[in-house]
């Protein structure tokens, strides 16, 4: 992203074109940047709460007055013990400067208790590394050469548009694009052929297409002789998920089912050409979220798609970049090493903080220090996520640029900046380019970035370590691992000059195994899973909530209900920018016409969805872009700007996925009605 600065203010945002990654364009969100960046609701000074918590009323105080009362807090608790205290972050900023660096020091010498970040892709990334080994897959710079796209539970056009652009390219060559998506959005709507299955049965899919690849030989046999681990296991799985049985599970017609993996397979085997899917996290958002990405993963080696650069599948390359954790982190000063301080799960934080506590290594959570974060906002089950925030007895700081859902629980405020006023380094979302942020104008306000938040805390509480007094600098420079070889010619001195550089990897990093797995290969079976007391194979694993697995709720609320992210939204961040909101509108609900119908819903009239967890209101559009059976309600708003201080996560659960304890917040059944059939809310 190029930043134009006329004195002292930045007052353009663009992409950069020479960048090949992105090749000059934004999304729109971000292109609104500096609305962000100057928004007059911008926190710019430290705050202590006056009103009640959750109803945000703050008053200004000075930064001396802020650390001190959140130092004093901080070392009364941790005199007694320091697990009582936990970091809350994810996703603000993903930045190895601004995310886990100095925050990460400050709490491991604190003895705080550990964050268990599962709130997004963990499901995957669990699977992937049993599967693959890390999360790595082909390069989607590729993909205009590619004859077939498979967009697997995602939706490119909204939440990763620079893959998208190539997947147009590929099109105009003459590739056929399908969507495996339960709900036509955006980009599904553009694709040859939409394939809309129920939430949640993706891995049944995904081992039918391999019945049908088996059945009728289109396998590369050379590929998963030399390259694979367990074919003849996987063959017997697989055989039992006849097309038919899979129909049914997923609500789609066999032939759907023969045509995909008739095509991917003719395509790869018979006519050796570049197949490629692209996985994303829809299909990750349900209980079998873990092993449905592992079924998927294996397709690419059963028919070869790896020989080809712009073959195989991508969900992430994160496991690409060398990026020195324990240089950022510094795990070693935790104390009562080799002894861990407990571990607790971003995804069951409504638990977590109505969870009394045991006295025996399990405390009560007394303080909670959130940064990059909204989980009043975005944590599932947020019923409960609220009513543990608003616990009296619980000690909570906030580091924030604006007023949130979860800012508004807050007993200290903190502002900091946004990635306009401050330095860091970045991984990329689906490509392999390292990125520097540069900082392009001074700190509004008092704002100050995290690290120097945590840098200040540091020196209150007497932590000595020379690691606290590192620069955003000296930690960006420690943040790439220089002896690897994927980042020969890569430093923090030559990215901060040129801004990107691309990691050295093949062109195709798969094409002759060298899978990250401890075989080498692509594990089917997987002995380590085995180990883990898991099953060793891919398996279809139903959700929670479905008419088959709980019959009982399903009569009760009979309908499944999604929440993907909107276009012009960033999860919660930007839904406070004005002018995407008003794109947005306000919250809908789309459901089907003949799911409308009974329910006397007119497209345009307030409904209200709900079940034992909790309810929203939305704008009902009776739509058939949500199959029969589905209502979707695209995220994720501020409660604060909801017609009735409420968001979808009042209805999702804090059950956890079969592999990564990951949230499911696509696996939630609801029923809904009209609004005006319930009191006003
Ligand atoms: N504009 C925008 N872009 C974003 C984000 C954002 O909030 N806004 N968020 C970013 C982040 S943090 C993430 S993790 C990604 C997420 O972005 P994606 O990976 O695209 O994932 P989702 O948006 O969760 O879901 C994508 C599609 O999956 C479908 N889906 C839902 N359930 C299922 C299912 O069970 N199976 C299948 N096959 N499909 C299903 C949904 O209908 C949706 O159209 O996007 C990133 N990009
Ligand atoms: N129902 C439903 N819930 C979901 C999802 C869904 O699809 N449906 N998606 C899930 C996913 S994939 C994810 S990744 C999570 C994301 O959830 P979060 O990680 O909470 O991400 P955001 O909602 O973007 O909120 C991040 C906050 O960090 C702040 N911030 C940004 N930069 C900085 C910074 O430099 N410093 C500080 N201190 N703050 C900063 C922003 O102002 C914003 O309020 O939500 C999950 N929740
Ligand atoms: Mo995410």
């Amino acid at each position: 992203m190029l930043v134009t600065v006329e004195d002292g203010r930045a007052t353009k945002v663009a992409g950069d074109p020479d960048h090949p990654g992105t090749q000059g364009v934004l999304c729109t969100k971000v292109s609104r940047y500096t609305d962000r960046t100057y928004h007059p609701d911008r926190l710019l000074t430290p705050m202590k709460r006056v009103g009640r918590k959750g109803e945000g009323k703050f008053e200004p105080i000075s930064w001396d007055e802020a650390l001190d009362t959140v130092a004093t807090r901080l070392s009364a608790i941790a005199a007694r013990d320091p697990q009582a205290i936990l970091p809350y972050s994810y996703a603000g900023t993903m930045g190895l400067v601004q995310g886990e660096s100095m925050a990460a020091r400050f709490f491991h010498k604190l003895g705080a208790s550990l964050l268990d970040r599962t709130i997004c892709a963990s499901a995957g990334a669990t699977a992937l590394r049993y599967t693959y080994g890390a999360s790595i897959g082909m390069d989607i710079e590729h993909v205009p050469d590619a004859k077939l796209i498979i967009i697997w539970g995602g939706n490119p056009i909204a939440s990763n548009l620079h893959f998208w652009t190539r997947v147009q390219q590929a099109k105009r060559r003459g590739a056929t694009l399908v969507a495996i998506d339960p709900y036509r959005s955006l980009t599904a709507e553009k694709c040859h052929r939409h394939i809309a299955l129920m939430p949640g049965t993706d891995g049944a899919l995904a081992l039918a297409m391999m019945h049908v690849l088996m059945r009728d030989d289109l396998l590369d046999f050379e590929y998963i002789a030399s390259h694979t681990v367990g074919f003849e296991a996987l063959r017997e799985r697989a055989l039992a998920y006849t097309p038919q049985r899979a129909a049914e599970i997923c609500g789609v017609s066999v032939d759907d089912i023969e045509w995909l993996a008739g095509l991917y397979g003719q395509l790869a085997v018979r006519e050796r050409q570049p197949v490629a899917i692209r996985l994303n996290y829809g299909m990750q958002r349900s209980h079998g979220g873990g092993q449905a990405v592992r079924a998927v993963a294996c397709l690419p080696s059963l028919v070869g798609a790896w020989r080809h650069a712009a073959g195989g599948l991508q969900l992430s390359t994160s496991g690409f970049f060398p990026v020195d954790n324990l240089a950022l982190q510094r795990p070693d000063l935790l104390p009562g090493l080799p002894a861990l301080p407990r571990t607790v799960n971003m995804s069951t934080i409504g638990d977590a903080l109505l969870d009394a506590g045991d006295g025996a290594g399990n405390p009560k959570i007394e303080a909670l220090v959130v940064y990059n974060s909204n989980p009043v906002a975005v944590a599932p089950q947020s019923t409960k996520v609220a009513e543990g925030f608003a616990r009296e007895d619980l000690f909570t700081v906030v580091l924030e640029q604006f007023r949130t859902d979860t800012a508004d629980y807050a007993d200290i405020l903190l502002p900091a900046t946004t990635q306009l006023e401050h330095v860091d380094v970045h991984k990329a979302y689906g490509h392999t380019y390292f990125l520097a942020n540069n900082q392009a104008i001074a700190p509004l306000g008092e704002a100050v970035p995290n690290t120097e938040i945590f840098r200040r805390l540091a020196q209150r509480m007497g932590f000595a370590e020379p690691c606290f007094a590192d620069s955003d600098e000296d930690i960006a420079a420690q943040a790439i691992v220089a002896t690897d070889p994927r980042a020969a010619g890569i430093s923090w001195e030559s990215l901060k000059a040129q801004g990107w550089q691309k990691l050295n990897l093949p062109v195709a990093p798969l094409a002759e195994g060298g899978f990250a797995t401890a075989s080498g290969k692509c594990e089917f079976y997987s002995e380590i899973m085995r180990r883990d007391g898991l099953d060793p194979l891919p398996d279809y694993v139903p959700p929670y909530e479905t008419p088959a697995t709980a019959p009982e709720l399903a009569a009760r609320y009979p309908l499944a209900m999604i929440s993907p992210p909107a276009r012009n939204f960033l999860n919660s961040s930007f839904v406070n920018v004005d002018s995407l909101r008003a794109t947005e509108g306000e919250p809908h609900l789309d459901i089907h016409p003949e799911d409308a119908a009974p329910r006397g819903i007119a497209s345009g009239s307030m409904v209200r969805a709900f079940n034992d967890r909790g309810s929203m209101l939305a704008r009902a559009r009776v739509t058939d872009r949500a199959r029969r059976g589905l209502v979707v309600g695209l995220s994720i708003w501020w409660k604060k700007l909801a017609p009735d201080g409420k968001n979808a996560n009042e209805l999702t659960s804090q059950r956890l996925t079969d592999l990564g304890r990951a949230p499911v917040f696509y696996d939630c059944l609801v029923q809904v009605e009209a609004a005006s059939a319930t009191a006003t809310p």
